[in-house]
């Protein structure tokens, strides 16, 4: 299962087209659209989302709530193209006046001028906004219905917004619940409230914050991914997957970083063997994966998200005509999106698990995957 997506930030719409996607995922509209609101919420998002109410129309490849084995093509409206028809229109000539010529350090502004030959950096941004990510939401929807099919559900937590982090909390015994109704996606009340302070006074220094989430997959079979191909190792293309988002700096698996200062004995996890429940392991630092492969225990990764560059009091760049320094554009933007980000990340580990299931379990139909994926079951539990 892959995807691609098309659109700009005040453009018309945002697409998303899957493929290789098997027959027979029962789809629930509305589940897509919950991850979508979700994206749209959280403590510290800017004025865009006032205006957006994302919902996913279904253009191609589902009938009657079940996939149809064809790409499925999936739009987003941007409400806020209304008010952008000018800017952005398709054909006619550009106003001069309307050119963004003082690049954000930080954003895709300059490296992507100069890539494209471009004299106006709305022609980069308007792309390179995290915009983007809802049509990654709205694909990550269609994996995580075809996941839902073996037992696999993902969920996420913000565990830091900017030097504020929720101290002790267990990947594995988190209340994501307690986290799907913050606003901030924490689910420690106490370390959520210091974070709400931190974004407002990042707020009224014209400033923005990053942080920390933490997407977790669990009822994962072992096996998935590759101990044997580099391409395909399941924490190579996840890392990757995650990395794509926009802002993302870092990643990492259940200990991650920490793991490269403690000896073998504090880090890798004990394994057991259950009459009833098969090989086990006794801890999960490894956060789910062993040898470029799922073993069968949650998933865990950890994203770090840089601060959003766009700064109401913004930093020093250069005009691109007059090469007279210049103060930052200053686009309306959120002050922390770390909230967002975390369902965006959902999303990728969902395509990324989905394509692994396909790849090992035959990507045609469902009920012939959850056949192959329950007689999988049988023989590695014995
Ligand atoms: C975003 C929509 C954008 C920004 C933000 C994310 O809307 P607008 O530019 O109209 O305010 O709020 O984009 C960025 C953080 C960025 O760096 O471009 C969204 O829907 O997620």
């Amino acid at each position: 299962m892959r995807y691609t997506t098309a659109g700009e930030s005040h453009g018309r719409a945002l697409l998303a087209i899957v493929t290789a996607v098997p027959a027979g995922i029962s789809v629930d509209i509305a589940l897509l659209d919950a991850d979508l609101a979700r994206r749209q919420r959280g403590y510290g998002r800017g004025g865009r989302q006032a205006i957006e109410s994302d919902r996913v129309t279904v253009l191609s490849g589902v009938r009657f709530g079940r996939t149809l084995g064809s790409p499925v093509a999936l739009s987003v409206s941007n409400r806020d193209w209304e008010n952008w028809t000018q800017v952005m229109a398709v054909s006619g000539d550009k106003p001069l006046d309307i050119r963004e010529t003082q690049p954000r350090p930080g954003h895709a502004d300059l490296a992507g001028i100069q890539k494209t030959g471009s004299d106006d950096a709305r022609d980069i941004l308007e792309r390179a906004s995290a915009r983007e990510t809802a049509a990654r939401v709205a694909a990550g929807g269609v994996a995580k219905s075809l996941l839902a099919h073996f037992g696999v559900s993902i969920s996420s937590y913000v565990e830091a917004i900017g030097s504020v982090a929720a101290a002790g909390l267990d990947p594995e015994t988190v209340d994501t619940q307690a986290a799907l109704s913050s606003d901030v996606s924490c689910p420690d009340e106490e370390a959520a409230a210091l974070m709400r302070n931190a974004i407002d006074a990042a707020r009224l220094a014209g400033d923005s914050l990053g942080g920390v989430f933490v997407v977790r997959a669990s009822g994962l079979v072992p096996g998935l991914g590759s101990y044997a191909e580099a391409a395909r190792r399941l924490d190579a293309e996840l890392a990757a997957a995650v990395m794509s988002i926009p802002a993302i700096k870092g990643v990492e698996f259940g200990l991650g970083f920490e793991a490269a200062a403690l000896p073998g004995s504090q880090v890798h996890d004990p394994i057991e063997y259950q009459a009833d429940g098969g090989f086990r392991r006794l801890s999960n630092r490894a956060g789910g994966l062993e040898g470029g492969m799922s073993n069968g225990e949650m998933l865990v990764v950890r994203a770090a998200m840089k601060p959003i560059p766009t700064l109401m009091q913004p930093l020093a760049t250069v005009d691109i005509d007059t090469h007279q320094r210049a103060d930052a554009s200053r686009e309306r933007s959120d002050v922390c999106a770390v909230p967002a980000a975390a369902v965006v990340g959902e999303a990728e580990v969902a395509l990324v698990l989905a394509n692994a299931y396909a790849e090992k379990f035959g990507g045609d139909c469902v009920s012939d995957m959850v056949s192959a994926v329950d007689a999988y079951r049988d023989r590695v539990s014995s």
